[in-house]
């Protein structure tokens, strides 16, 4: 696709581009490694003006600061979409001042023409991968399931949520206790786990946290209560996102499994950038695959093998 507005991308000669990111917050450590990878890729060396809002996970605010951009006149928007739902009326805006958009790292429940490119990843895929990595692990042996989502209406969480569903559907010997957001936050993971552990203490053993800060959450109100979990503990603790301390905490036999979801987008959101600078063919969707970690000890058709030698490779 070539998106329509084009010239309003074009910058004259010498001249920075100006990016407007609408960031979700600063919410976990996968945030943290986004905001950072946009900043390090968006430079005034490389030719940029990075405009980056963060948004405090605050729905009302990443419309204003969209709205914002739109007023400024950007060369581009680029949206991490707190919500998947409700963006119709801000981005025809964006379409009728001609200034193009991307989404990242998040999906969006709008019509694709409604926006002109798509990179990130693919959280349905990630919690089938967490399903199936769970159900080789049991081989059959009942599971009582607790699961932290991420913060209500991301898709990010949404996905993960329904791909492990779907592997949850095929296993009459599982059972899923109970479901509660803990807001992708380590104090949200904590909350959340002290509150499980007083309804569900000694029903429970499987935990899977949506991502790492919860999971350090998780691990911290069951280290209180004297639950063990991980490698020959009680309870198998599952994560997402494989940020770098939730890989050591993988080595370390801590977590059971983490399924990666890579932050690092920048470099690809620059790339369709420069396409559509260019007037060439762009790539109207981009994902960004993922693997998935496991503890030492385990051997997984769906999951690498930590060694210290990928950890030293982690830089986020
Ligand atoms: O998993 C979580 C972050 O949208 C994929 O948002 C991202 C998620 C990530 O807060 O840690």
């Amino acid at each position: 696709a070539v998106a329509a507005s084009m010239a309003v991308g074009v910058s004259a000669e010498g001249d920075l581009i100006t990016i407007g990111y609408a960031q979700v917050g600063h919410e976990s450590d996968w945030r943290t490694a986004n905001t950072k990878n946009y900043e390090d890729v968006f430079s005034e060396e490389n030719g940029y003006e990075l405009s980056l809002i963060d948004c405090d996970n605050d729905n009302a605010k990443q419309l204003e600061a969209v709205r914002n951009f739109i007023t400024q006149g950007m060369d581009y928007i680029v949206i991490a979409p707190i919500q998947s739902a409700g963006w119709d009326t801000v981005l025809q805006e964006a379409q009728d001042a001609g200034i193009p958009v991307i989404i990242a790292d998040r999906e969006i429940e709008a019509d694709a023409s409604m926006y002109d490119a798509w990179v990130g990843t693919a959280p349905y895929d990630e919690g089938v991968t967490a399903g199936n990595w769970l159900a080789e692990q049991l081989d059959g042996a009942e599971a009582k399931i607790l699961q932290i989502e991420g913060s209500v209406g991301a898709s990010a969480a949404i996905g993960r949520t329904d791909g492990f569903a779907e592997v949850m559907a095929e296993h009459s010997e599982w059972e899923l206790l109970d479901s509660q957001s803990g807001d992708f936050t380590q104090d949200g993971g904590q909350a959340v786990m002290e509150s499980f552990i007083k309804t569900y203490e000694g029903q429970f053993n499987v935990v899977v946290c949506q991502n790492d800060n919860e999971a350090y959450g998780a691990m911290d109100a069951m280290d209180a209560a004297g639950i063990t979990y991980g490698v020959g503990g009680d309870v198998i603790l599952i994560s997402y996102d494989a940020t770098h301390d939730g890989l050591q905490y993988t080595l370390d036999g801590k977590i059971n499994l983490d399924v990666e979801c890579n932050p690092i987008q920048a470099e690809t959101v620059k790339g369709v950038i420069e396409q559509m600078e260019a007037g060439e063919d762009f790539e109207a969707t981009t994902l960004i695959t993922d693997e998935a970690f496991c503890a030492p000890g385990i051997e997984s058709e769906f999951a690498t093998t930590m060694t210290e030698e990928i950890l030293a490779g982690r830089a986020y």
